[in-house]
């Protein structure tokens, strides 16, 4: 390579490098919490399967369809971009649903389309696992107790479908399938972050098991981090 060409070799290596910084994307970060009443989660009876019982013995699992902090935040709430991304193809790091203490985790799982998931069996006992989608086919995998491992992908995107087992009646997560990588599900903390998105005007949506959907309209400019917080109340019963 001649001077000349490695100079120009070397300007557009550092105009790449710095554009790649200028158009970092947008991100969109913030905090989901509950209002009302807050539950306590109701012990899991596992007695009927005591490798389930024994993985439990210091402290109950619990019931999670309303994980919330003493200050209110909420877990397991699924804030994706519902409208406004276009499709991505799959990532190569797998998804993981794991079986373990006879409970799923994590409890509300986000994957996109194409993408690999690996469902382990930590627990050395059988488990069975049923999807109940509508859009994917469904299926329904005995996962005994030498089955450590199972991949399974999803090829359309499908909005919330609950998985479940049917030897252990309380066992069940939700699983949503989006065709882009823009979703977070909250922690403890109630906290998600979206990131690396183009710039652009989104529909964001939270999502939770017991309380509902919102969404709200949120543009995003290069570089830029937008804060959405959303609060959730229990529906009202219909009449
Ligand atoms: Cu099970």
């Amino acid at each position: 390579m001649n001077s000349k060409t490695l100079r120009k070799v070397s300007l557009f290596a550092l105009v790449y490098f710095s554009m790649s910084f200028l158009f970092a994307g947008g991100t969109i970060t913030g905090t989901v919490k509950y209002e009302g009443k807050v539950p306590r989660m109701k012990a899991l009876k596992m007695a009927a399967d005591p490798i389930c019982d024994g993985k439990h013995k210091d402290a109950p699992a619990r019931m999670e369809w309303l994980v919330v902090s003493d200050s209110g935040e909420l877990k397991n709430a699924f804030v994706w971009i519902k409208e406004g991304a276009d499709n991505y193809p799959a990532p190569e790091e797998h998804a993981v649903l794991d079986q373990n203490g006879c409970i799923y985790s994590p409890h509300v799982l986000g994957v996109q389309v194409d993408q690999v998931v690996d469902i382990l069996n930590t627990d050395g006992t059988l488990h069975n696992v049923h999807s109940l989608s509508k859009r994917n086919p469904q299926f329904n995998i005995a996962m005994p107790k030498f089955k450590k491992k199972k991949e399974v992908t999803f090829t359309k995107s499908e909005m919330m479908f609950p998985i479940k087992c049917d030897v252990h009646p309380w066992m069940k997560c939700y699983v949503a399938v989006v065709n882009h990588p823009f979703f977070d599900v909250t922690g403890e903390d109630g906290n998600f972050k979206i990131s690396g998105l183009p710039a652009g005007t989104y529909t964001l949506e939270v999502w939770h098991e017991k309380l509902g959907t919102k969404t709200v309209s949120v543009t995003v400019a290069d570089g830029a981090t937008e804060t959405v917080d959303f609060t959730l109340t229990k529906p009202k019963k219909k009449k």
